[in-house]
């Protein structure tokens, strides 16, 4: 089977920067408070990626403790955990997988999918020169930097980081004596997250507005391509669950500082402190919470599902599959998804009858989610599979979504629940979704559309192995999370081994760790790939991969302002493989096939 090389012919005259109007921009204005949503796109993308790393680290970090147990840390142990002797102490333990997640969850993934991609693409894949707002749009990536800095800062807090999970659950997170990383750690992660949560707002807004407003003429609703579709799914959901969980977070804050009770119920002594005086609930948290954040791993799905559905179709060189089946169970997933909040909370003691409902509304998420499943693999079914980088990610998208989807079917069974919950199945559920899924989705999107950002190409062995090293190494450090969890492994505890039952799950870790490893170490080739060939990679044209969207009409790297006249769309951006193109096998939506010669052809 051959694989599409990308084409480096006809590489034009780019004037990079200034297209057409040309003015003279100040570094500062062109790099740093860009308002250019290209420039801003690529901000996001880099600082992800650097976060990525971070947060990995962390992971590494956890990972080290559940397979050598209060031994010494080499390297990273002796700079960080001195006064332990090099050891992770159980409360620099929950410390670390507390940051793991905030870092992963609130710095990587959702903004890389929102802010990275959603700034880079919206305007280039609707045919507009730039965002509705783009003062509004430079705000969101500047608002990411206090929130860096807060959960930055909050690890030098008298008593350490926040230690509450990135779930943050009262009471852990409201007394200072339940946890010792509950003092300033925590207000610090409140008002990072707040800030989060107001750059993820700001960005909403714009998008939702460009999408509406600035499409090209000629791109009605349904011509325009999955991943604009699925960021105008996300950004409405953004747009209505985030106020609660901000909301909530300000309830939190004062329950701190003002001495209000939202959250602290009365009487309850924790660590022989003298017993709470509230009257607020505890469970009022976590009702708040996960309304937004069950939506929120959607924000956090959608986008790539979109993107991937791109990719797909490209490289298999055939029109997307059931393309208003795809629109219609995207707005189903996000539908849905506000009203199955409480599948987190079916051991907190809820109603039986409220635990039908949840469990029962969950599992019809499988539905929409089982239709894009079928729809993907309807496009790879006979079609010219590429199979280069961006192949080989959306592939694995599609499958580590398949088994994340079906251990959340699990999950979703108040009777099942109620044995796994809080143990590793569910970590190993998240990850396959979160990691496995969107991850890779993410990996591919940066391979595919970073000739249209850099205007050179990616080294496609380099891409190959980093995708493999990461796929084993990924799929050996969560897939036995199942089977921990099955064995009753609680999560978020420093020393599980502690408990006779558990000790034979020693080398079991020990192995996940070593996968962790690899998988760690293998992300800088993912990095070494991108910066080299930000400088070095060989030059592409406009339209490497012979694809059909709009961005690929504009020069790579398009200049300010984008395109060089205004697109006018034809058609949707899957026609690939049409008879209507004639000798090409592909149909860009700027091409225009007169009506009759269109239906001449496609009798043929
Ligand atoms: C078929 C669709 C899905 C179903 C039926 C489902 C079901 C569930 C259930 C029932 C839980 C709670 C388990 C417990 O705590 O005992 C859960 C947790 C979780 N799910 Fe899913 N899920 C689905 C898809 C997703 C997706 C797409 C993502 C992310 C992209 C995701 C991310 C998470 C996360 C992060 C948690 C754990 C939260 C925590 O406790 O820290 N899930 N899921
Ligand atoms: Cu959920």
């Amino acid at each position: 089977m051959s694989t599409l090389h990308p084409t480096l012919d006809h590489v034009d005259h780019v004037d990079h920067g200034a297209h057409g109007h040309a003015h003279e921009q100040s570094f500062i204005s062109k790099y740093v408070f860009s308002t250019d949503h290209k420039m801003i796109g690529k901000q996001f993308l880099i600082t992800t990626m650097l976060m990525m790393m971070v947060g990995g680290a962390l992971a590494l970090g956890v990972r080290w403790q559940l397979a050598r147990p209060w031994e010494r840390m080499p390297l990273f142990g002796d700079m960080v955990f001195r006064a332990d002797g090099g050891q992770i102490s159980p409360e620099a333990y929950t410390m670390l997988f507390t940051m793991h997640a905030t870092v992963m969850i609130f710095l990587v993934i959702i903004p890389v999918l929102a802010g990275a991609f959603g700034n880079f693409l919206i305007p280039l894949q609707i045919g507009a020169d730039d965002m509705a707002f783009p003062t509004l749009n430079m705000l969101s990536y500047w608002f990411m930097w206090p929130a860096i800095v807060f959960f930055g800062v909050s690890f030098f807090m008298e008593g350490g980081g926040p230690a509450a999970g990135w779930t943050s659950y009262p009471l852990l997170s409201l007394l200072p004596e339940a946890a010792p990383g509950s003092r300033n750690g925590q207000t610090f992660w409140l008002l990072g997250l707040t800030f989060v949560g107001v750059s993820s707002m700001m960005g909403s807004v714009n998008y939702m507005t460009t999408i509406i407003n600035m499409r090209a003429p000629g791109l009605t609703l349904f011509r325009m391509p999955l991943t604009i579709w699925s960021m105008f799914i996300t950004a409405i959901l953004q747009a209505f669950a985030l106020p609660v969980l901000t909301a909530a977070g300000f309830m939190m804050v004062s329950d701190r500082l003002l001495g209000t009770c939202f959250f602290v119920p009365s009487g309850i002594v924790v660590n022989n402190a003298p017993p709470t005086v509230g009257g607020g609930q505890t469970l009022l948290w976590q009702h708040l919470f996960w309304f937004y954040s069950h939506p929120a791993v959607y924000i956090m799905l959608l986008p790539a599902m979109g993107m991937v559905s791109d990719m797909l179709s490209c490289m298999c060189r055939k029109p997307i599959f059931g393309y208003k089946p795809m629109v219609y169970s995207m707005a189903a997933i996000a539908g849905l998804g506000f009203i199955v909040w409480g599948h987190h909370m079916f051991i907190s003691g809820m109603n039986p009858a409220l635990g039908m409902t949840f469990m029962v509304s969950t599992i019809m998420i499988a539905l929409p989610s089982a239709i894009k499943t079928f729809n993907w693999i309807g496009t790879i079914w006979g079609g010219r599979v590429q199979f280069n980088t961006v192949m080989l990610n959306c592939i694995a998208f599609v499958s580590m979504f398949v088994i994340g989807g079906l251990s959340g079917i699990f999950m979703a069974a108040v009777p099942v629940d109620i044995y796994i919950h809080d143990t590793y199945f569910i970590v190993a559920h998240f990850h396959y979704v979160i990691f496995g899924a969107t991850l890779f989705g993410v990996f591919g999107g940066i391979t595919f559309w970073f000739p249209k950002m850099y205007g050179r190409l990616m080294n496609e062995t380099v891409g190959k192995i980093h995708f493999v090293l990461t796929f084993i190494g990924f799929n050996c450090t969560f897939y036995p999370m199942h089977m921990l969890g099955i064995a009753g492994m609680p999560r978020r505890y420093a020393d599980p081994y502690h408990f006779p039952y558990l000790e034979h799950l020693l080398p079991l870790n020990q192995f996940m760790t070593a996968a962790a490893f690899l998988m760690g170490f293998a992300q800088f080739l993912l990095l070494g790939n991108f910066f080299y060939s930000m400088y070095f990679g060989p030059k592409c044209g406009r339209n490497p991969w012979n694809a059909n969207g709009l961005e690929w009409t504009a020069p790579s790297p398009p200049g300010h302002g984008n395109f060089d006249v205004p697109p006018i769309v034809y058609h949707g951006p899957y026609e690939y493989g049409s008879p209507v193109s004639g000798d090409k096998d592909y149909l860009m939506q700027t091409d225009y096939v007169p009506l009759d010669q269109r239906i001449a052809l496609e009798d043929h």
